[in-house]
């Protein structure tokens, strides 16, 4: 397999101004005729050829201008086709033969559930004709669809419908047209029998959108949700950003066999099912978070992806990062914004920070890659998003706007780098982002340790901070980053201390945000009294793992006090991971554990807190997950971090039962379910003070909650529960469960993920038991990652057994999907990624399993990737 290289981009020699396809379906082939229309770049080298991709194709025809190529013409070798002497401007028409019936890949156009649909991001395009499948070439499409009337009576395509009729056989078809140019990746068909749902929604300036949701009939009474969702999306971006949309139809397609979330096709979006089908029945107060944040995702890229698009995948972060940035934005405007800061946190800590410590370390803006499908990561995503608020931090809401502005007064109709973002940012703002720009380029997260000293006689406050950028695969010695403090200053009374600067002669603000970018560097405050305690990184103000010695009693006061309830919940999280990680020594010592007093007294305060939101009350209250306590420390022990959380978990639930009773009790609620945040809220919290009374409580009191259930929520926290214990209603409560809903696939998904991340003895050889269940498909990758992903990413204590049956799990199911789907099996294969941080018995049969999969036979070149990376 070959590496590309960001130095190496060059802009395409040859542009494709217009595609017209035809694409005619039938049951066990497909043909796909394309007429290019080319023309030479003005800037392309003397005889440069026009080359274009194609995978798995059959070619059966090809043309310039109307003259058929003999087989001197042209060279076809691997995947490219080589067309030499080619003039200024002509026409290439290709004919080829695919086969979507027997496509497992899911990339291309593939048949699933008995519908033709595609994925083209990144490079499926080429699995459907040749072209060249490169974002920065951007063409106007025509495409025509043909299948049979019957079994595929829906025929779409990105754009407008210009044209459709009956043919012969029993065969029709439909023209779509979409006017906006677009690269080759947002191209998207679906051939299919599919209810569709219909809305509309008018935008600012009095246009009418049709909007369209597709999905399967039986799914029909589960859109409205996500409907909801679309208009509200729609009429957000208008409000904040001014983005109105562009086309006067907008298409939504649900399918449940998908390798990503969903996928932005320019007018025709596709999901997987999860993000569109939601009732109160059959999902949870987080399934309608999500697909409202995914349908607002997709939505988004609209603007940023699709109108401004990347002139190459190094760019990806372009698109993603400030498109998950705005999604962020958007669902915090929707919902509780200190919550919805927490959960992007959690997910931040829990995938990205190991992924950035590990063998694929990349920069947001990746250097190199072997298989673009393995860039779709947590670090261009999510520390990408990160990347954009940092820039909100530094220049505020208005001056962002400003750049956001200029950005796609500039660059609409485009592709283009993320340096044309930064660079519009800086432009409209006139802040230097000079070293802000390192976080581009640099991998890694930055460790900064913070000192305090306070001078009693001057009243004088310093806080020192220090960074240290760690070495990542290909890079070492790095600079220091710019990275954004926003902090205040807490008196003993809990009061916040006006913060004033050395040198400055006005009293300051209550809060602000330093800029923090050297090696090493304090910040003098005036006119403090008395020592404070200091707030920062608040509401999270940049991704990096920040260090200070506070002692139990200062996270206990900033848990209480804090005006940042962001931090709030942080110092309950370090305190709690500072009281587990501290026992692992005693565990491994077998000595015995205890839990501190002051920390079950905060606990209980916050617990019975009367006036806090109780969504922020659950979050203070959840313990650090193991595979988070894990990432804190150098060398993981697995049983130490299981056997000490554990600990920690009974203690406090038998130490405050009466207060997990009473608080459940007052959050119990026969009404209606609504989607409220107090609602949702209230649902959180009762769900975790389940979790903690179950350690304490019989079995049947759990059962009860299940049984009683009215909605998915309660009813999966229920089970969830129950699965972790070693009783029968355990067994009884997944049998009820099944048979309630073993006709809905979205609600089997869950029933599999529970029993795959039980903590209950014998695990293992259920989830091996269930990936023979009939309703287990290995070619689907939401089974497969609600079974066998659940299992090796989210219990890390049965994963790791020492006997190393959980890893043979992985590596077989590794080996299996590298023939099946490769893009699945390579993000599956990753699960070996942190092999090193464990002891040396453990690594050792990881290692062995890594190496047993880069043995196997026509290893994936994604799959390929990952395993020798880890190896290194
Ligand atoms: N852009 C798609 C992801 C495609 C994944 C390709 N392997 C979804 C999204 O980020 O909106
Ligand atoms: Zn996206």
């Amino acid at each position: 397999p070959v590496e590309k290289h960001l130095k190496d981009y060059k802009r395409p020699d040859f542009n494709v101004e217009t595609v017209e396809l035809h694409v005619d379906i039938c049951e066990t082939e497909t043909h796909v005729t394309a007429t290019l229309g080319v023309a030479k770049s003005p800037e392309a080298a003397e005889g440069a050829p026009f080359l274009l991709d194609g995978k798995e194709l059959e070619l059966l025809e090809i043309e310039v201008d109307g003259r058929t190529l003999s087989e001197v013409d042209y060279t076809l070798e691997g995947e490219v086709l080589t067309l030499p002497g080619m003039p200024e401007a002509f026409s290439l028409k290709t004919k080829v033969k695919i086969h979507p019936e027997t496509n497992t890949s899911l990339e291309g156009l593939y048949f699933a559930d008995g519908t033709f649909l595609t994925q083209c991001e990144a490079e499926g395009f080429r699995r459907i004709t040749f072209f060249p499948d490169r974002p920065d070439v951007m063409s106007s499409y025509r495409c025509t669809v043909v299948a049979d009337k019957a079994k595929y009576p829906v025929l779409l395509a990105n754009g407008n419908l210009v044209e459709e009729g009956a043919l012969a056989d029993g065969r029709h078809f439909a023209t779509w047209e979409d006017p906006h140019k677009k690269p080759s990746y947002l191209f998207a068909m679906v051939a299919g029998d599919l209810a569709c749902r219909k809305d509309s929604f008018t935008t600012a300036s009095g246009r009418e959108v049709a909007l369209r949701f597709y999905v399967d009939h039986q799914d029909a009474d589960k859109c409205e949700h996500a409907i909801e969702s679309l208009k509200k999306s729609m009429a957000w971006d208008e409000e904040t950003f001014g983005l109105e949309y562009d086309l006067d139809i907008y298409m939504v397609v649900a399918t449940h066999s998908f390798n990503a979330g969903a996928m932005e096709n320019k007018g025709l979006n596709v999901f997987n099912s999860k993000y569109v089908l939601a009732k109160p029945e059959t999902a949870t107060d987080t399934d309608f978070q999500n697909i409202e944040g995914v349908i607002g995702h997709e939505y988004f890229h609209n603007w940023t992806g699709n109108r401004v698009t990347l002139c190459n995948w190094f760019q990806l972060s372009l698109k993603e990062g400030l498109t998950v940035f705005r999604d962020q934005e958007f669902s915090s405007d929707m919902g509780s914004r200190a919550v919805k800061r927490i959960s992007d946190v959690r997910v931040l800590r829990a995938a990205q920070f190991p992924e950035d410590a590990g063998p694929m370390a990349h920069p947001i803006r990746p250097e190199s890659y072997i298989e673009m499908n393995n860039f779709y990561t947590a670090t261009v995503y999510n520390k990408g998003a990160e990347v954009i608020r940092m820039i909100h931090t530094f220049l505020g809401p208005d001056a962002f706007r400003k750049g956001m502005d200029l950005y796609f007064e500039r660059h609409d109709g485009g592709a283009v780098a993320c340096e044309e973002f930064v660079k519009a940012m800086e432009d409209a703002s006139g802040v230097d982002l000079t070293r802000f720009r390192l976080w581009y380029s640099q991998a890694g997260t930055p460790k900064v340790t913070v000192d305090r000293a306070y001078d009693a006689e001057t009243k004088h406050y310093t806080l020192t901070f220090t960074q240290a950028v760690p070495d990542t695969p290909g890079q070492s010695n790095k600079k220091p980053m710019q990275i954004p403090v926003k902090m205040g200053l807490i008196g003993a009374d809990g009061m916040p201390i006006p913060l004033t600067l050395e040198g400055e002669s006005a009293q300051g603000p209550l809060e602000r945000v330093l800029s923090f970018s050297a090696n090493m560097e304090s910040f003098t405050f005036t006119g403090v009294e008395d020592e404070p305690i200091p707030s920062l990184f608040r509401g999270f103000s940049a991704p990096v793992t920040k260090v200070v010695d506070f002692t139990e009693e200062e996270l206990i006061f900033l848990m209480g006090n804090d005006p940042d309830p962001f931090n709030r919940w942080d110092a309950a999280q370090q305190l709690f991971a500072d009281t587990i990680l501290g026992m692992v020594a005693d565990v491994r010592d077998d000595k015995k554990l205890s839990l501190s007093e002051p920390l079950v007294a905060a606990v209980k305060k916050t617990l019975t807190h009367d006036t806090l939101d109780k969504a922020l009350i659950a979050q203070a209250l959840t313990l650090p997950s193991e595979t988070e306590l894990g990432d804190r420390m150098a060398h993981i022990d697995v049983d130490g971090i299981h056997a000490a959380r554990e600990f920690v978990a009974d203690t406090l639930a038998e130490k405050l039962k009466m207060s997990w009773r009473a608080v459940f009790e007052e959050c119990a609620d026969d009404g209606p379910y609504t989607l409220d945040s107090e609602s949702i809220a209230r649902r959180r919290l009762k769900s975790l003070c389940l979790t903690y009374l179950a350690r304490v409580e019989t079995p049947i009191t759990t059962f009860e909650a299940f049984a009683s259930a009215t909605n998915m929520t309660d009813e999966l926290a229920a089970l969830t529960v129950l699965s972790d214990l070693d009783a029968e209603e355990s067994e009884k409560a997944m049998g009820l469960f099944y048979e309630a809903w073993k006709a809905d696939t979205l609600v089997l998904d869950k029933w599999f993920m529970t029993q795959a991340t039980s903590k209950r003895p014998g695990t293992l050889e259920r989830v091996k038991a269930l990936a023979e269940h009939p309703d287990f498909d290995i070619k689907n990758p939401n089974k497969v990652r609600s079974l066998i992903g659940a299992f090796c990413q989210g219990n890390p204590w049965h994963f790791h057994r020492k006997d190393g049956k959980g890893y043979d799990l992985l590596a077989d199911t590794v080996i299996t999907l590298n023939a099946i789907n490769p893009s699945i099996a390579a993000r599956m294969a990753s699960g070996f990624n942190r092999w090193k941080r464990y002891d040396e018995e453990r690594q050792g049969l990881m290692k062995a399993r890594l190496e047993r999969i880069k043995n196997t036979e026509n290893l994936a070149s994604g799959v390929f990737e990952i395993v020798s990376k880890a190896l290194i």
